[in-house]
């Protein structure tokens, strides 16, 4: 029943943010009398379409979901003061509620005298929920890099007449894999040196979804011109160090460091802040780098190609300083998939 509620759940992948995904199952014995799954931020939550779903068989039910009911007044009412009216008995949570303006619902139920446990299926639950597990508990989100590259590592030619050209090192069904994760971001981030080489739109395209990302640019000295792709349609942000002298159709946000670069921890934090639960990054390897260094990612997910370019095409991650093998930045690997004729990695740290 527990899979079945994180299946559902997972229905809102692409559309729920800022808020998590999640989904319910009624049930009386055996039967399945009400499911249901939350659509998009303002909609009702999934345990209120389950009940309506069951109606009067509601009564006596055992309700699972894969996050705690809420407790709070937020765009929809309490989830608890439903699962009361409605006489379910008991409520079995994958997991507890990170977010503390909802939290303690099961509290309050068991209060209520309704049994409460959770626990079950957490691991799955949280996985689902890693962007919004860490944006309540660690108020940034959770920073994806996304990365093509062939066998040997390389991610783009670096010189000659094709310098910067990476379109397209992996094949067309990883392609659109990887748009299937922009898809489930709630942003998608650039540096000024993708977007002056590839001039890249960052919007899903590959896969059918109601929703287009944020999409976000480091540009340090705002040197984006006002005809770059990503800018079209408005709607973009841009963290620069510099006061913005130019209007550029938009939102345009200084954070800078001591070194005349953008603050990135900083940067999380105010993505956070706009609810960005999951980042998605499509940098080159300058940007990875920085990320990297100021500790600013979370794991890794990379194509490989079967080929090689050679030691001097351009690498992944600009990762000065490493004079011992101890510094060597270690992951563990979370999948390992084969996708067309290109291999996934997702790795973590
Ligand atoms: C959801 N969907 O199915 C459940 C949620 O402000 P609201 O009303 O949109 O409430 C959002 C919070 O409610 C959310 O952050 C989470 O803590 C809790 N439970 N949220 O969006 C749901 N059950
Ligand atoms: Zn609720």
């Amino acid at each position: 029943m527990m899979a079945r509620a994180l299946a559902l759940a997972e229905k809102g992948l692409y559309t729920t943010t800022p808020n998590p995904r999640v989904g319910c199952v009624l049930t009386q014995g055996e039967s399945v009398v009400g499911e249901g799954w939350h659509e998009k931020a303002g909609a009702p939550h999934a345990e209120a379409v389950a009940i309506r779903q069951a109606g009067e068989r509601a009564a006596g039910a055992t309700l699972y979901v894969n996050l705690e009911p809420c407790s709070h007044h937020g765009r929809t009412p309490p989830c608890i003061d439903l699962i009361q009216k409605n006489k379910i008995n008991r409520v079995i949570a994958a997991m507890l509620d990170p977010n503390p303006k909802a939290a303690h619902g099961g509290e309050a139920l068991a209060a209520a005298r309704i049994g409460f446990e959770h626990g079950l299926m957490q691991a799955e639950a949280r996985e689902l929920n890693i962007g919004f597990v860490s944006r309540m508990t660690r108020g940034r989100p959770w920073v994806r890099i996304k990365i093509a590259a062939t066998l040997d590592g390389r991610t783009a030619l670096a010189g000659g007449p094709n310098a910067g050209k990476s379109q397209w090192i992996t094949g067309p069904e990883a392609r659109q894999d990887g748009h299937r994760w922009r898809a489930r971001a709630c942003a998608i981030l650039t540096g000024i040196g993708t977007v002056k080489a590839d001039d890249p739109r960052l919007t899903v395209r590959d896969v059918a979804t109601p929703r287009q990302p944020l999409r976000v640019i480091v540009d340090s000295r705002l040197e984006i011109s006002e005809k770059a792709k990503v800018l079209d349609g408005g709607g973009a942000l841009i963290f620069c160090a510099v006061d913005p002298g130019k209007k550029l159709g938009a939102e345009i946000q200084k954070l800078s460091n001591p070194h005349g670069k953008v603050e990135l921890p900083r940067m999380l934090e105010e993505l956070a802040r706009r609810g960005i639960n999951e980042l998605h990054v499509e940098a080159g390897f300058r940007l990875n780098g920085s990320l990297v260094r100021e500790g600013c990612v979370d794991e890794f997910l990379i194509y490989l190609n079967p080929s090689f370019l050679g030691d001097e095409a351009e690498g992944m991650l600009a990762l000065c300083g490493i004079s011992s093998l101890d510094q060597k930045i270690k992951l563990k690997i979370a999948s390992l998939d084969r996708i067309g004729d290109d291999i996934r990695v997702l790795a973590r740290l």
